[in-house]
């Protein structure tokens, strides 16, 4: 199970319980590390880079080792992809318009399966990671969450690769925060897991306030925030 002690448990660490230690969170056999898009794309000189989002790479290496299980997302999408500003007329990067299931923001192009924008950052050193799934492929529609595409129907199949692994806590790290990171813990919540997302693993685009909204949102969901230094 997974521990989240109190001060008074801290005091057990006085009786060599170090797993105990005060107010930290220790990963189980049944938690996973998930990665978010932390791809060139999202990094310094990326078609769409989020302000320090090279950041969050040692963050994400130092912490990789306290984990069994590991999972990275790419953000994947086609050329001419509905989220991007450039396949619609008149419209500029950042603006919004309407799809067939919501409003959209239109993105720079960015992502582009097969390009190196769309590679993982090369100094993000995750060997042990045991799966990636890619998401925004689907020509008509985004995918910012990890586990379902923007119709909130189509599912990306991470649920079911979790829960058939017996994964029952996710801990959500990465790009960006308000966008992929924050749509994933949601989701990650509505599929009936525990979720933390690791605050100073992950940087955001913080569009009109974005940032803010997102861990209001996040908070109301259950979703945890907790910092690198609070994981054992
Ligand atoms: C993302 C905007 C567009 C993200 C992906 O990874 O947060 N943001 N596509
Ligand atoms: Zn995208």
């Amino acid at each position: 199970a997974l521990l989240k002690s109190t001060a008074a448990l801290g005091l057990l660490g006085g009786f060599g319980l170090s797993a105990f230690a005060a107010g930290k969170v220790k990963p189980a056999s049944t938690s996973a590390l998930i990665v978010v898009d932390v791809q060139n794309c999202f990094l310094d000189g990326g078609t769409l880079a989020v302000k320090g989002g090279n950041e969050v790479i040692p963050v994400i290496n130092k912490l990789a080792p306290a984990f069994d299980n590991i999972v990275m997302t790419q953000d994947w999408h086609t050329a001419g992809h509905a989220s991007f500003a450039s396949t619609h007329p008149g419209k500029k990067p950042f603006e919004t318009t309407k799809l067939k299931y919501g409003t959209q923001v239109l993105w720079p192009d960015h992502c582009v399966q097969g390009t190196d924008d769309a590679a993982v950052g090369k100094e993000l050193a995750l060997p042990t990671a045991q799966l990636i799934i890619r998401k925004g492929f689907h020509k008509d529609m985004d995918s910012y969450s990890a586990f379902e595409e923007a119709d909130h129907k189509t599912a990306t199949g991470l649920a079911g690769y979790l829960k058939g692994r017996g994964i029952k806590t996710v801990f959500v790290t990465g790009l960006a925060t308000d966008f992929c990171v924050a749509w994933t813990a949601m989701d990650a919540r509505k599929a009936g897991f525990e979720v933390y997302v690791i605050e100073d693993a992950t940087r955001g685009i913080d569009l009109n306030g974005s940032l803010a909204k997102a861990w209001k949102d996040m908070t109301a969901k259950g979703v945890k925030r907790i910092q690198s230094s609070d994981i054992a």
